[in-house]
């Protein structure tokens, strides 16, 4: 359709604006995927969905075309597009670029812009977040080398002060060039089978599932390997543990002591209640961070066989929430804020682990306590569908939806 360039300045838009969000718990954007639960307006969401419905779109958007014919966005998004489609960029984008502030569309001063390229560059690192990316803009630095000749000879630029620097964000500015490049697919090979040996050896059993996920099951180049874990029989808690300790023993993963090994566990146990009373009470929002889930995982260091660093997430999922595991970590997370939203159109709730729904005073779990319900909020079974049939794989849950069933590579909404 010839819409493509302008789907990559709408993406390099909304990665500038990540990069002006800063939130008070979580610096790191490997541990967030857009959230818009975030109290502040975000504006990356904007351009992440303008960019999903350019690409969708079925003519070719040119300068001709009047702010209202792009239907999907408002006017001031409406006026960039046109921008872009006629000469390739739009001011905002091209104050981003070079470190300035950036106006509203009002021509205000946006507070709290200005170090878009440099804040961009330095969010790349594993561990660094829009928070410490400030910091270091604010505090001169203007690139990876700037920060590692701070580290040698200590901060020259605050009196006395030195680099504030994690030992995480360290080590990931230390290994930059294998973290930033594009992993062959031997990599995630490497990956699987170190994975494999460890969690046979650490529970004694076989059988274990682990399936590539994220932009690499989208058919896409991955710049770290994202897999779900799950097994047919055993349970898998407190694999996750077990499963690091003997990668790191086997020396395929870096320890927590030298760089980011991020675990969470043990937060399975109530999950279904939580979602029961969010689904009861309506404090849920289907578009509201689509990072959260309460999975075992960890967020780690991969050593490959030639010794490169990689960054490697696994995701432990049990054998009932697998489907709804692998169809939110295989994303993108365009096209599962979009599944989210239409759930939440028809009154129902989706997240990593279930489809819920309310009944009377009740929640009901799909399709275990009841059927879907429609867009109109009518419950009924789609074709094939009753209450003995379960889930088996994410094709299920589309057709749950009512919604066409799509192959991970095409599920690429930017
Ligand atoms: P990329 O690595 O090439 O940038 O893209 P990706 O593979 O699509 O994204 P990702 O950041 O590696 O995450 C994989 C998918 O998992 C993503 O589409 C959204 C989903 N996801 C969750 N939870 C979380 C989470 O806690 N963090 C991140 N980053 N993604 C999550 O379901
Ligand atoms: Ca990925
Ligand atoms: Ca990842």
């Amino acid at each position: 359709m010839g819409n493509e360039p302008i789907v990559q300045a709408l993406k390099e838009l909304m990665k500038y604006e990540m990069a002006m969000l800063i939130t008070e718990d979580e610096d790191d954007k490997s541990l967030r995927a857009g959230t818009g639960s975030r109290g502040n307006h975000d504006n990356s969401l904007v351009y992440s969905r303008a960019a999903a419905m350019v690409r969708a779109c079925q003519f070719k958007i040119d300068d001709s075309l009047q702010p209202d014919d792009i239907p999907f966005c408002g006017h001031a998004t409406a006026n960039k597009i046109k921008d872009i489609a006629r000469t390739g960029t739009t001011e905002v984008l091209e104050a981003h670029r070079s470190d300035q502030v950036v106006n509203d569309s009002s021509g205000t001063p946006r507070p709290d812009t200005g170090g878009g390229a440099t804040k961009k560059l330095f969010m790349q690192l594993p561990g660094v977040g829009a928070k410490t990316a400030k910091i270091w803009f604010d505090l001169g630095y203007r690139s990876y080398e700037d920060l590692e000749e701070a580290i040698d000879s200590g901060d020259v630029r605050s009196e006395g002060g030195r680099l504030p620097i994690g030992f995480e964000q360290a080590f990931s500015l230390q290994h930059r060039q294998d973290l930033l490049e594009a992993l062959p697919t031997s990599d995630l090979q490497d990956m699987q089978t170190a994975v494999m040996e460890a969690l046979t050896h650490a529970t004694g059993v076989e059988g274990w599932k682990m399936i590539v996920v994220g932009g690499g099951r989208r058919s896409l180049p991955s710049h770290d390997g994202d897999f779900v874990i799950t097994h047919p029989t055993r349970s898998t808690e407190g694999v996750v543990r077990m499963l690091v300790d003997r990668l790191v023993e086997k020396k395929k993963l870096v320890s927590s002591r030298q760089a980011m090994c991020r675990i969470s566990e043990g937060r399975m146990g109530a999950h279904l209640d939580h979602m029961r009373q969010h689904v009861l009470h309506g404090t849920t929002t289907n578009s509201n961070n689509i990072a959260v889930d309460r999975f075992d995982k960890v967020f780690g260091m991969f050593i490959t066989q030639d010794g490169k660093i990689r960054r490697m997430d696994l995701i432990i999922t049990p054998h009932e929430e697998y489907p709804f595991c692998l169809l939110g970590w295989t994303g993108s997370k365009q096209y599962l804020r979009f599944l989210r939203q239409h759930a939440g159109n028809c009154n129902m709730y989706l997240n990593s682990h279930r489809l819920m729904r309310r009944e009377g005073q009740q929640s009901c779990i799909v399709p275990e306590d009841g059927p879907p319900l429609d867009r109109s909020g009518k419950p009924g079974w789609p074709p094939g569908w009753d209450e003995k049939r379960v889930v088996k794989d994410e094709g299920d849950i589309m057709e749950l939806l009512g919604v066409p069933r799509r192959e991970p590579h095409e599920r690429n909404c930017p």
